[in-house]
């Protein structure tokens, strides 16, 4: 049932009665932080907030998806990360992780955003039909062009997580047989913020929102509308196989030696030069892994219309940043130039640095109190 305002919880009142003590959630308001890109002079900030502010609701629609990303997200390998945004917590609407279904789950839904009018974050996951009046995807009766218009009428701003509400994804893929379209296709009146990858990373969303709940505005967009703070760099700046890339050592075919010793695999038709993501850093499962790392090159799942780009095992033809001429047989002559060599140190130095922060800030959420309270 939806909460009313007056009876909202702040986030650390959530979070204390969800079980977790004061120790759990000042780590994990120092490890989110760092992984926001804050300064630590700024963890007192988030901790305040995240103390004193009525949670932000949220309601969260579901459309034409695999549900990946619910998937993604509430097997975080941080269990607050999940909880933050959860039932019981913040979130007022989900058909897919809410208790309540059917009438009861639809009226929760209309009371939740009736109440928090102007005031919710929606997040959408999937892509929405065109065709034929949107009767290829429909819940309670109502197509999701419908649902979508009323449910982003009342939202302060929209998070699309996921490639298929960012750009399309495999239902807009050619060639598209039921005309599906991508969140801002429809909505032209809100701030949307692109959470891509196929799935995302779920503790970006929960980056998102805490970043809107300390500082009342959404984070730094790219030109593409995703939160910069993960999405500057691209996969292979950093890949643990780029000193391969660099040096010219490629695995030429699926579980070779050279695959298994970690050489690059762009000749297996790794995507990682093209493609915006985090997943070089954070990994999944408590950092323990991500694509490449299980020996699978990147897809670009990330990235617009990326299932068009199949077959995924074909490499590209050149490599962005390194001159047309750059194809692999040539890359590990042309890197080893010093300007760009230091440059792919650098990259990886600091891949290095940031997981270390990040793992740093998790144990020092108690001193981090200790300072904040000095
Ligand atoms: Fe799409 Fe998400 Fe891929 Fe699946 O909801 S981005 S098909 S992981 O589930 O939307
Ligand atoms: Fe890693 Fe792929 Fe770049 Fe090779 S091409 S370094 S496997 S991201
Ligand atoms: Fe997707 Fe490539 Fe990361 S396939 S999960 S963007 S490594």
């Amino acid at each position: 049932m939806s909460i009313k305002n007056a009876n909202r919880k702040t986030y650390y009142e959530s979070i204390i009665e969800s079980g977790y003590s004061r120790r759990d959630f000042m780590k994990f308001t120092t490890y989110m932080a760092a992984f926001m890109g804050l300064e630590s002079s700024m963890v007192g900030q988030v901790v305040k907030a995240m103390e004193t502010k009525k949670r932000i609701p949220v309601i969260w629609e579901h459309f034409q998806e695999c549900t990946g990303c619910s998937e993604s997200f509430i097997r975080s390998d941080h269990p607050l990360v999940a909880d933050l945004i959860l039932e019981n917590i913040s979130l007022d609407y989900s058909d897919t992780l809410m208790a309540a279904s059917g009438h009861n789950a639809e009226e929760a839904k209309q009371e939740s955003m009736k109440e928090n009018y102007g005031n919710y974050i929606l997040v959408v996951e999937g892509a929405i039909p065109m065709k034929d009046d949107g009767v290829y995807c429909t819940i309670a009766g109502r197509s999701a062009i419908d649902i979508l218009k009323e449910s982003a009428a009342g939202a302060a701003a929209i998070i699309t997580f996921g490639s298929c509400s960012a750009w399309g994804g495999i239902q807009a893929a050619y060639p598209n047989p039921t005309g599906s379209v991508p969140v801002d296709a429809i909505i032209k009146d809100k701030p949307i913020i692109r959470v891509p990858g196929c799935p995302p990373i779920g503790e970006v969303m929960t980056g998102v929102i805490m970043h809107y709940a300390t500082f009342g505005v959404l984070p730094q967009l790219d030109s593409l509308g995703r939160p910069k703070q993960f999405y500057a760099k691209r996969v292979h700046d950093s890949c643990y196989r780029r000193p391969y890339f660099d040096a010219g050592l490629f695995a030429e075919s699926f579980d070779s030696q050279e695959a298994k010793d970690g050489h690059c695999l762009y000749k297996l038709g790794c995507r990682g030069p093209v493609t915006y993501n985090a997943c070089g850093t954070m990994g999944w499962n408590n950092g323990v892994s991500f694509p490449i790392k299980s020996g699978y090159p990147c897809i670009g799942c990330s990235e617009p219309d990326f299932w068009d780009n199949s077959p995924f095992t074909e490499r590209l033809e050149n490599v962005p940043g390194m001159g047309i001429e750059a194809t692999a047989d040539k890359i590990g002559k042309i890197v080893v130039g010093a300007a760009i060599g230091g440059a792919v140190i650098h990259s990886i130095a600091t891949n290095i640095a940031k997981k270390k922060e990040l793992r740093e800030a998790e144990e020092c959420g108690e001193e981090n109190e200790k300072n904040i309270k000095a």
